[in-house]
């Protein structure tokens, strides 16, 4: 056997004993041995992509809605380059991808060598962990290292802190296998494996929270053990302020207008907190941050002491776990909260449903309302997951995604096909038109590749809406020129160019319809990017109204 099939072989067989289940890879020859080698592999399931940035966003969806490394494989050069924004956005908001490419061996570097390019350390500092593995040879030793790398690479990926793992894999020629089955030393692993089991540390002691009933859990993107703390917060008559993407907006001590109420001074100036808890990232409403700087206390809990997320620096103290004490006393504090909460939504549902005309905001909570439970929802960065956060009821029942971690407009019709994938029932994805069109080539699906049931519901408002609620919107001048960038592609081409069922949401009446669709299908709702913006500032002055109005301020 070669060196370069028996590097393959014994990483993919390695891997596959740690758990991986799905691979995607994009076509190239020096990743040739590792192509063979997976599509042998029948316990992984192999995902194939022409576009590197698009497959490592698959890889992305994939991870991280199953929450397991998944693997992306691609050859050298520019291939590997194209992978770096779904790096990126894994590293930032903690998901874990075993990245894995191929490149030349020493010899050809640094020589004009033809598709090459230095790729040691080529994610910079945007992984956890990144190897250059050394160009497999045949000699004793060799499965050891390879195992136990891939048995690393894994758990590094994995535990205390999901993210990236980097292996670049120096192939030198024979690149395909030759017939040959021999080999110095056996390439099997010890049964059953993994070569290396690693036992993950249990967490560090449990923080006390300070007792009291004026607290807050704040729940934001990548949020673990929400349930958890969801409880113990309803127990201790606390409110809940959770960001869609947090998975917390259910049950009775859920809010939905925390964006606008806390955007009321005087309300703020009522509700001083004694501690917030968070949960994960928050970062989507910037009223909310403020308030998070008002607190006594603010305890971060976090998966990882090595890293964690205070976007307004604002924590006093950060712990792996946290013990949320129950304290007896009145529901007074709970009660103005929920009260106030309940009518500052009253307030943006009424401004949303005085016409049935579709709009942004509207559809955003339609959608989230009406999504069959057990359904996923994917929301793309710019208004989308805006709107959903400042309007969806909370509900029980769908998982909600997006990715926070850098929050590009990249990537998003591959993350959600990976995380359709991987949820496996009905999902949806709810994008601006420039997210999708910046990612048109994620429609780009093999006839031999899974299709996931997922509805891209695309919002077209003909460019950049989120600019028009923005400081440079006031630039009439060069506003549409080089903010608001419209463009002049039309969906429903784009929906037959890829073979997929096109339809055109023109009223908020059709969106059960639309909903009970099937397949990868596209749905386009027309908006109108000023109307928007006039929209916005509406349900903003009446929610700030009514609930100042509420408080007799
Ligand atoms: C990769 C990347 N490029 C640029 C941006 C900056 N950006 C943020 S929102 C936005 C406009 C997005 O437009 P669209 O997806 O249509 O959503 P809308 O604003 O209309 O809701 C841009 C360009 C970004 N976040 N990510
Ligand atoms: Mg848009």
């Amino acid at each position: 056997m070669n060196p370069a099939t028996a590097l393959a072989t014994v990483l993919v067989d390695e891997l596959t004993r740690c758990g991986l289940t799905d691979v995607v890879m994009a076509p190239g020859s020096r990743s040739a041995a590792l192509a063979m080698a997976l599509f042998e592999q029948s316990k992984v399931r192999l995902h194939v992509r022409i576009d590197e940035r698009s497959a490592s966003f698959l890889a992305l969806g994939l991870a991280k809605r199953s929450g397991r490394p998944v693997a992306v494989v691609c050859t050298s050069g520019t291939a590997a380059a194209n992978f770096h924004p779904a790096v990126v956005e894994a590293h930032e908001s903690g998901v874990p991808l075993l990245v894995l490419t191929a490149d030349r061996p020493p010899e050809l570097r640094e020589t004009g060598a033809n598709q090459t390019i230095d790729q040691m350390k080529l994610y910079g500092s945007a992984t956890r962990w990144s190897c250059e593995v050394g160009v497999p040879e045949e000699r004793p030793g060799m499965v050891a290292y390879w195992r136990s790398l891939a048995s690393r690479a894994w758990h590094v990926a994995l535990d205390p802190d999901p993210g990236p793992v980097h292996l670049n894999l120096a192939f030198r020629e024979p690149l395909v296998p030759d017939g040959d089955e021999s080999w110095c030393e056996p390439l099997d692993g010890d049964a059953p494996g993994p070569w290396t089991k690693v036992r993950a540390a249990t967490p560090g002691s449990v923080l006390h929270v300070p007792p009291t009933r004026r607290g807050v859990l704040v729940v934001g993107d990548g949020a673990v053990n929400v349930k958890r703390y969801v409880a113990a917060a309803s127990m201790a008559g606390w409110p809940v302020l959770a960001e869609p993407n947090g998975n917390a907006r259910y049950g009775d001590h859920a809010l939905s207008s925390h964006h606008f109420l806390l955007g009321v001074p005087e309300f703020v100036e009522r509700h001083h907190p004694e501690v917030v808890v968070t949960l994960g990232k928050p970062g989507l409403s910037r009223p909310l941050l403020s308030y998070l700087r008002r607190a006594e206390e603010h305890v971060v809990v976090t998966p990882s002491l090595a890293r964690w997320p205070d976007p307004v620096r604002s924590a006093t103290q950060v712990a792996q776990e946290a013990e949320i004490p129950v304290v007896s006393g009145d529901d007074a504090w709970l009660k103005a909260w929920r009260s106030a909460d309940l009518v500052a939504r009253n307030a943006v549902d009424a401004v949303l449903d005085e016409t049935g005309e579709l709009s942004e905001p509207r559809l955003a909570r339609d959608l989230a309302s009406a999504m069959p439970g057990g359904s996923l929802l994917l929301a793309a960065a710019s208004m989308p997951i805006r709107d959903l956060d400042q309007t969806m009821h909370p509900r029980r029942g769908i998982r909600i995604l997006a990715n926070r971690g850098a929050s590009g407009i990249d990537g998003l019709v591959s993350t959600a096909v990976g995380a359709a994938m991987a949820h496996g029932n009905r999902a949806f994805a709810l994008l601006g038109d420039l997210a999708f069109l910046h990612d048109q080539n994620g429609l780009v699906i093999g006839p031999q590749d899974h299709r996931p049931d997922l509805a891209l519901v695309v919002v077209n408002n003909a460019g950049g809406g989120i600019f028009s609620l923005l400081p440079q919107a006031a630039f009439s001048e060069s506003f549409e020129r080089v903010f608001g960038t419209p463009h002049q592609v039309d969906l429903a081409s784009v929906a037959a160019a890829h073979g997929l069922p096109y339809t055109r949401l023109e009223a908020m009446d059709g969106l059960t319809k639309v909903m009970a669709g099937e397949g990868l299908r596209i749905v386009e709702a027309r908006t109108d990017r000023a109307a928007n913006a006039a929209l916005h500032a509406r349900m903003r002055d009446a929610a700030h109204e009514a609930v100042r109005a509420f408080l007799g301020a």
